[in-house]
């Protein structure tokens, strides 16, 4: 069977400019990668400072820290009273603490390898915090 000169083209032109689309695509989501790769902490007295709010949902719920660095969570509440008051981040051995309606609390934490990524929930599961190290 012959394949007609015109699907012949089109194949062609496929078999050639798919690698292409490939390779760009794969530059483009790995730029954009890195670029999500900026830390949202700061710095006091050699700790890194990773801080949300918990009232009604953590907030941020997605943050991006610093690998290889000796870290404070610090958790805030503001007329904190619904489900987000019982803070739990198991990996580093927060459970079931339970915050103040207002305040400020600082759980220290030891330095995380890269990629290592803390989940944090409120009480029910439902609100969640991540913490990303890169
Ligand atoms: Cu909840």
């Amino acid at each position: 069977m012959r394949v007609p000169k015109r699907i012949f083209y089109r194949i062609a032109f496929l078999i050639a400019v798919l690698p292409l689309i490939a390779i760009l695509a794969f530059v483009f989501i790995s730029q954009g990668e890195k670029a999500g790769y900026e830390v949202d902490t700061k710095f006091e007295n050699g700790y890194q400072i990773i801080e949300f709010t918990a009232k009604n949902g953590f907030f941020p719920s997605s943050i991006k820290a610093k690998a290889g660095v000796e870290s404070k969570i610090r958790v805030k509440t503001f007329n904190t009273y619904d489900c987000t008051r019982l803070l739990n981040i198991p990996k580093v051995g927060i459970n079931n603490v339970e915050l103040d309606p207002n305040g400020i609390y600082e759980f220290i934490i030891s330095p995380q390898k890269p990629g290592e990524v803390l989940k944090g929930s409120c009480s029910t599961g439902a609100n969640v915090v991540e913490i990303k190290f890169v």
